[in-house]
């Protein structure tokens, strides 16, 4: 098999890479280890920049999303059991988010490419790219048992954090810069109505919460916890006096309750690969860099990255021009850097941290008090909630 650009993941960046690219004539194959049903059910995250929304739309990809999704203009920080509102539209200049689940986002991008007679390679075992350090590249895998393979100008690594193609790459062309948390999340599903029309991040001497939704009566809702908490020993009961407790407000606030329908542990990572390419190999999204979901900026990120990419293998396919691929990296890793910086920022402001002295935990509650006190923190914490402005040139 042969095709221009051959891209190992089916998840937010490679499905969307791929429709990117069909849309300016581009033709790629994605090759993804999981079924059609495994992508579509894998919950993970939910808040979209205003950014990602316009993108989105303007790929004939926003019709379900303004329908089902949720447009929010604030968030809420409670701390010391009071609530304070974050205006993200004043803050921003008008921007907001929308909160749509990825599994939906990804629902979308399935039915698109396959209605535009893409191909997904669903079930794609021993995926293997060689050859990305010369002029033909090429991709190996197995599919029903059989050894296949597909040659290609370009592959594109989107691939996740556990992939193949970033430790494809060789070791010493690699700098991996990482951080891991002493905490991770655990969040639920419940079948309730919302508790609040926006989301609400807690700060808690037990810990972080936040109330997330994800429709009318299923919820999103997640609290800190260890990193290795096993979730069978929390049943409804305990969820629910845990995530009371650090929610609650000195006006008698409480979450409203549900059955919970699904339960897990979410690790909680910063981590840079760069640069982002190496020969004809670019890492897009998870595969080159993790955030903590305190900011909510992964899938944006990957959003962001794909859609630098993509721009840039246009300008090699229809104008001859590679500039923009060898300005990819760079320009990929300006924004990564400062998202990283914002999730954080967040991540640090709001979390328990076991092995805090005091006199860091009297900073974390000024750090609060200065956030929702001051205008210009508003603003800069809503500039980067929204989305920073996408700076390059081309688009
Ligand atoms: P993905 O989504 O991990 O997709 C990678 C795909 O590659 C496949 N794959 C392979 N395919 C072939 N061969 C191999 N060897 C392969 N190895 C892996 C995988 O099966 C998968 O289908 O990466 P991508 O596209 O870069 O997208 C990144 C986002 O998924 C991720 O950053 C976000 O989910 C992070 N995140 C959030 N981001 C936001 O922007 N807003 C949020 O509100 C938000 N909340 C969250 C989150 C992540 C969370 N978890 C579970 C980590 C909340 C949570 C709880
Ligand atoms: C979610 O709805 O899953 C969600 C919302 C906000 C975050 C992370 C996750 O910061």
């Amino acid at each position: 098999m042969r095709t221009q650009v051959g891209i190992v993941g089916a998840g937010p960046a490679g499905l969307l890479l791929s429709h990117l690219l069909h849309r300016a004539g581009i033709e790629s194959i994605v090759l993804e280890l999981r079924s059609r049903s495994e992508i579509e059910g894998t919950i993970r995250a939910g808040v979209l920049e205003q950014g990602t929304v316009d993108l989105l739309d303007s790929v004939g990809l926003g019709e379900r999303l303004h329908r089902e999704g949720f447009l929010h203009h604030g968030i809420e920080l409670r701390f010391d059991g009071r609530g304070h509102r974050i205006d993200l539209t004043a803050h921003s200049g008008g921007k907001s988010i929308t909160v749509y689940a990825q599994h939906e986002v990804i629902k979308d991008l399935v039915v698109a490419r396959l209605a535009a007679g893409g191909t997904i390679v669903f079930n794609a075992d021993g995926v293997e790219p060689r050859g990305f350090d010369g002029s033909a590249p090429s991709i190996h895998y197995r599919h029903d048992g059989d050894a296949q393979s597909l040659d290609c100008d370009f592959i594109a690594g989107c691939d996740g954090f556990h992939g193949v193609c970033r430790p494809s790459a060789p070791p010493a062309a690699r700098t991996e810069f990482s951080r891991s948390y002493p905490f991770g999340w655990f969040g639920i599903l419940a079948e309730a109505a919302p508790s609040s029309s926006e989301l609400i991040y807690a700060h808690h001497p037990r810990g972080f919460a936040l109330v997330s939704t994800r429709s009318p009566t299923i919820q999103r809702l997640y609290f800190q916890c260890d990193p290795h908490e096993n979730v069978e020993r929390w049943d409804d009961a305990r969820i629910w006096a845990e995530l009371g407790a650090r929610l609650a407000t000195h006006d008698g606030w409480r979450p409203v309750e549900g059955p919970v329908i699904q339960k897990n542990v979410v690790g909680m990572r910063s981590f840079v690969c760069e640069p982002m390419q190496f020969g004809r190999l670019y890492l897009a999204g998870d595969a080159a860099h993790i955030v903590p979901p305190t900011g909510a900026k992964g899938l944006n990120l990957a959003i962001a990255d794909v859609r630098l990419l993509a721009a840039a293998l246009i300008a090699h396919y229809r104008d001859g021009d590679a500039s923009a691929l060898a300005a990819y990296s760079a320009m990929a890793l300006r924004r990564v850097w400062k998202a990283q910086r914002f999730s954080w920022f967040m991540t640090s402001l709001l979390h328990l941290f076991p092995d805090a002295t005091p006199y860091q935990q009297r900073l974390q509650l000024a750090d609060l008090d200065y956030v929702t006190g001051s205008q210009a923190a508003q603003s800069s914490l809503a500039e980067n909630y929204v989305g920073l402005p996408f700076e390059d040139a081309f688009a």
